[in-house]
């Protein structure tokens, strides 16, 4: 990985909450789900396509954009956080470690995510980026998690359990519940460096394929991970009976549209961008479909 995006990301988010106002049992189950591991995905891809249209200035982009892509990864960490809950998925296994509202209470899990979401925009403003890119990244990052982008998603899944959904509904349940964060976040990568046109539209084709190929590949291992790999309980969607790429197209089937939607977003970017951290991103995309966890 270029520069260890991943253990810079990991060391930002160490130092954050550390704020003696916040009362403890809260900054503790924050903490707790914020450090609990985790792919920092999100931040990653922010922090890589922000590198890739940086070019020549890769280091003074990474630093500027850091607290940005943390504010992403708290966004995230809140969504899982609440899903958890037992009014959502109701999931005793997150990362590897007792949810949230197992290791602390029901409430304080609420107020944890809340918290995070809510702290994560406070986090954003301190990327050291011009003004009007910065705003058109808060604003984008508001929209892709709200009610038209995740929130909606959600909701989507929830009134999805136990019905027989098409493949188009499928696929715009999961443009919002787990495509909106991850395209925004290769998007806003380029925003934040103040991309060409033509760099931010293959950032945002690259993202929305790797959207794609990413919740194919969780449902995949919903069916054929093991709880210890995948750090999340297991057969959970057979169980909620909701629809799922393997439920609609088969395994093979979901395996073979996995790699294609790989393979796209991979494609999204020659032409455009160059260098290791484009071909950072080109691998992240292969790593995605291949991961076991
Ligand atoms: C509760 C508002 C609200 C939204 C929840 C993101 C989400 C919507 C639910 C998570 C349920 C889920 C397992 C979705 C599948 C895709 C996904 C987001 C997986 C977890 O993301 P990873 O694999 O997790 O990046 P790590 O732990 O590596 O960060």
């Amino acid at each position: 990985m270029p520069a260890d995006l991943r253990g810079r990301v990991e060391q930002y988010l160490s130092a954050a909450f550390l704020d003696k106002e916040i009362p403890s049992r809260l900054s503790d189950a924050m903490r707790y789900s914020l450090l609990a591991g985790g792919k920092r995905l999100r931040p990653v891809l922010c922090l890589a396509v922000a590198r890739a249209c940086a070019k020549d200035r890769v280091e003074e982009i990474t630093e500027a954009v850091l607290p940005f892509a943390a504010g992403l990864e708290m966004i995230h960490t809140y969504s899982l956080i609440h899903d958890d809950l037992p009014a959502m998925d109701d999931d005793d296994l997150r990362r590897g470690c007792p949810t949230c509202h197992k290791a602390f209470d029901e409430a304080t899990a609420i107020l944890a995510g809340d918290a995070l979401l809510t702290n994560a925009f406070s986090q954003m403003t301190r990327a050291n980026v011009p003004v009007h890119a910065l705003l058109e990244a808060v604003r984008l990052t508001a929209d892709a998690a709200g009610a038209a982008g995740m929130v909606g998603g959600q909701m989507l899944d929830l009134q999805g359990e136990g019905k027989k959904l098409s493949l188009e509904e499928l696929r715009i349940l999961n443009e919002k519940k787990t495509g909106a964060l991850l395209f925004n976040a290769c998007e806003c990568g380029a925003v934040l460096a103040q991309a060409s046109p033509e760099e931010r539209h293959a950032a945002r084709c690259y993202g929305s394929e790797l959207g794609i190929a990413f919740q194919i590949t969780d449902d995949i291992l919903d069916v054929v991970g093991d709880e210890a790999t995948v750090g999340k309980e297991v057969r959970h969607d057979a169980e909620s009976d909701k629809a799922t790429w393997p439920s609609l197209v088969g395994l093979e089937k979901a395996r073979e549209l996995a790699r294609r939607h790989c393979q796209a977003a991979e494609q999204a970017l020659n032409g455009v961008f160059s260098g290791p951290d484009a071909e950072f991103l080109r691998e992240t995309a292969r790593k995605l479909v291949n991961r076991t966890h």
